[in-house]
């Protein structure tokens, strides 16, 4: 087995998924400033070595992603942050894009942007501790959207960060997030999502990329938030298997889904619903910002010195969430 599957492997083992914390100190400071925190470096740091540090971390967290700010920190234990999460059993990752930007010949649309310099940054974020990267590629659904190009040229981008990234010896995450804004049916989300996914393995094939060493993070199958068509939790799980089953590769070790603003419970009922149907050899299991995070920081923002009432919190929603990842999840373990 190769060093790259192994890593890929042992992050996603025993139940065990993602917590993206790669917010950028923009998107971060929208989610301080939401509860009223005040967004500083020291702030951004005690929410995030408040999580990092909470056991929930060892049994349920197999890697954490970080923002380019925080693997350079050291907690206030005087421990550098990729040393701490290590130390939690747990692998430090990195974001490595440095954002989507208007996309020249369809600006409605965007591309993700970080390629130049990349080989030295990953470099240094490899010496930092980093196991794992993570490069987002967004697309939203409409009438003419997503266009052949922004399909097209994410995919193409996506395939020079993982070869890159394999290059240096660490796992790529692949994020084609298909954005669920807007008035679109889940058949449509499906439609656009496999198109969007095959092109992904067209371009990671095409630049040699070693489909065993990478992490696919998709969106599930979800019908657009404006949507009329309303579907069931099944429905969802079923045409997010389908979707899966037909577009990603079998060699592929492992699936993390991103949360995509479900609400907490919703997220990890999907989640559970495709484990408990899952048809495919893939592991799927999670990568959530916002499913993981949301209620600690709610309670956190009101006294932010409660360390141990923000890590209950959190423990409680990975622990729901790693459940699901085993297809043992159960709504009246809810609280
Ligand atoms: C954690 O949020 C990440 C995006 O941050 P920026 O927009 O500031 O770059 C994002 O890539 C995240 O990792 C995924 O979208 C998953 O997060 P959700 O909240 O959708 O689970």
């Amino acid at each position: 087995m190769s060093e790259l599957n192994n890593i890929a492997l042992k992050i996603l083992e025993k139940g065990k998924g993602i917590l993206a914390a790669d917010e950028s100190t923009g998107t971060m400071t929208k989610r301080l400033e939401g509860v009223k925190v005040p967004s500083t470096p020291e702030n951004r740091l005690l929410f995030r070595e408040t999580l990092f540090s909470a056991s929930g971390m060892s049994d349920c967290i197999g890697g954490v992603i970080l923002y380019d700010e925080t693997i350079k920190q050291t907690s206030s234990k005087k421990n550098k942050i990729p040393e701490l999460i290590s130390k939690m059993g747990s692998a430090p990752g990195i974001k490595v894009d440095t954002g989507a930007k208007v996309l020249a010949g369809s600006p409605e649309e965007k591309i993700t942007e970080g390629l130049d310099g990349l080989r030295e940054r990953l470099i240094e974020y490899h010496k930092l501790g980093a196991k794992f990267t993570k490069w987002r590629g967004v697309y939203n659904i409409s009438k003419n959207y997503p266009s052949k190009l922004a399909i097209h040229v994410n995919a193409h981008a996506l395939a020079r960060y993982s070869a890159l990234v394999q290059e240096c010896n660490m796992v790529p995450i692949v994020e084609p997030e298909v954005l669920m804004d807007g008035e679109h049916s889940a058949n449509d989300c499906y439609e656009k999502t496999s198109e969007v996914i095959k092109k992904c393995f067209d371009e990671l094939i095409l630049h040699k990329v070693d489909l065993k060493g990478i992490i696919l993070k998709p969106n599930m199958i979800l019908a657009g938030n404006k949507s009329k068509d309303k579907i069931s939790n099944e429905e969802v799980a079923n045409l997010t298997l389908k979707c899966l089953k037909n577009s990603v590769p079998s060699e592929v070790p492992g699936i993390a889904f991103l949360s995509g603003g479900q609400s907490e419970v919703e997220a990890t009922e999907n989640l559970d619903l495709i484990n408990k149907n899952n048809n495919t050899n893939f592991i799927m299991s999670y990568s959530y910002g916002r499913a993981l995070q949301q209620s600690a920081l709610k309670l956190w923002s009101k006294n932010i010195q409660n360390i141990e009432g923000t890590q209950k919190v959190f423990n409680h929603r990975a622990k729901m969430n790693s459940l699901a990842a085993q297809g043992k999840w159960s709504k009246d373990l809810e609280i």
